[in-house]
């Protein structure tokens, strides 16, 4: 059976449009609309709270929100950090004039792998770039302790743990800085959005003046910083939808959990490991494929599922150190777990609102692709 409207791998959060205009109806008569006006503190407070993080810098997405962190905690030199990652954290790296140096993930939840860290690290080194990838939690104990005996920095990308917990701690207190992203296809969205989170109260006003072009006082500009601000508009939008977020996360919960129904135990898939000591938020389903056991292999699943409309991604393949962009400049033989993963990942449509029903066309989809399924 072909879905008459597609699904997409996922579909942004949104207030009611009533909710909406309550939150931005001020701004009519104040005409505030951006340079951290109300709305946006307001935010930020409530974001540091939610995370229990003492300190949030909100910026206007992801990107600029690593950008701004590289530079503030100083990073330079090189950065040991993953391949198996969205493009903007090694992005942001080089952008800053720095060389990511690339470290294999673990095979189990495909983050950054501590065992291979320390061999990297070179009298260059000067930080560690892990991400928190599909909200699965890195070994935080393990880098940390990596990170201390060798005086590096640690910047999580926390882009897509928005919302979880790891033994009750909040996914954004790890590391001398975490960033995330809420963007309009993340769990918690503001549109276009980021933040950098911390508990060094110093980093405040250095992210300050990086987001906004340096500037201390109407004719004080102590710095080269840019423009990272998040206007009115972004900011309302996620004071709405932090009021729903929980019930959200819920909705994402129960999907995941028809989906492991249906999937958990079929030779050569493999979902993500479920953790008790992570509050997971159900960001993505990834799964991988294993063709020699499936009898298909991720592209075949892939294209089976396009035909019936449903539009999975295949995040994150290509490897970053793959791109065309990067060439040449990195030993793809360095990472082969990473290549692994990234050549049989698939990430499943995953959303508040998808139904059980909808979820059972998409595994009847994957497994009619087996053999002896
Ligand atoms: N670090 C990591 C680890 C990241 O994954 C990301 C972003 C970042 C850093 C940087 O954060 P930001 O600067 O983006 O805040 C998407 C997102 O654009 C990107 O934010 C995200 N990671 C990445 C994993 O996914 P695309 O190219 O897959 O997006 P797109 O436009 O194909 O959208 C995917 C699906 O989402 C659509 O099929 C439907 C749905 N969608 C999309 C948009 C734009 C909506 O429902 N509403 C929308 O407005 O990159």
């Amino acid at each position: 059976m072909k879905f008459s409207d597609s699904i997409l791998v996922t579909r942004s959060s949104m207030p009611s449009l009533d909710e909406y205009v309550t939150e931005i109806r001020q701004m009519w008569d104040t005409r505030w609309l951006t340079n951290c006006g109300p709305e946006h503190n307001l935010l930020e407070s409530r974001l540091a709270r939610y995370c229990d993080v003492p300190y949030a810098s909100l910026m206007i997405n992801g990107h600029a929100a690593l950008e701004a962190a590289i530079e503030a905690l100083g990073l330079h030199g090189e950065v040991i950090t993953t391949p198996f990652t969205f493009a903007s954290t090694t992005h942001a790296l080089v952008r800053r004039g720095i060389t990511p140096v690339m470290c294999d993930i673990r095979p189990d939840d495909y983050t950054l792998d501590p065992e291979r860290i320390e061999s990297l690290i070179t009298p260059r080194t000067t930080g560690i770039v892990p991400v928190h990838v599909y909200g699965h939690m890195c070994d935080v104990a393990a880098i940390r302790d990596i990170a201390d005996r060798h005086g590096l920095k640690v910047l999580y990308d926390g882009a897509h743990a928005f919302g979880e917990t790891l033994d009750g701690a909040g996914a954004m207190s790890f590391g001398d800085a975490t960033i995330c992203s809420f963007h309009a296809t993340k769990v918690f969205n503001t549109i276009e959005g980021g933040a950098v989170f911390y508990r060094d109260s110093s980093l405040g006003p250095v992210l300050a003046r990086i987001r906004n072009f340096g500037i201390t006082g109407p004719e004080t500009v102590e710095s080269v910083g840019g423009n990272f601000k998040m206007n009115e508009f972004c900011a309302a939008m996620g004071l709405c939808n932090l009021r729903h977020l929980d019930e959200q996360i819920s909705l994402r919960g129960q999907a995941e959990a028809r989906y492991r129904e249906r999937l958990t135990g079929i030779p050569g898939l493999v979902l993500s490991p479920i953790r008790t000591d992570v509050a997971s938020n159900h960001a993505y389903m990834p799964l991988v494929v294993d063709e020699t056991e499936f009898g298909a292999d991720r592209d075949e699943v892939c294209h089976a599922l396009a035909r019936r409309n449903i539009y999975a991604r295949k995040y994150f393949y290509p490897l970053v150190s793959d791109f065309a962009c990067y060439r040449g400049r990195f030993d793809l033989e360095a990472t082969p777990v990473a290549r692994k993963v990234a050549a049989r990942i698939l990430c499943l449509p995953l959303y508040a609102g998808l139904s059980a029903e909808q979820v059972d066309g998409i595994c009847d989809t994957i497994l009619g692709c087996g053999t002896g399924v």
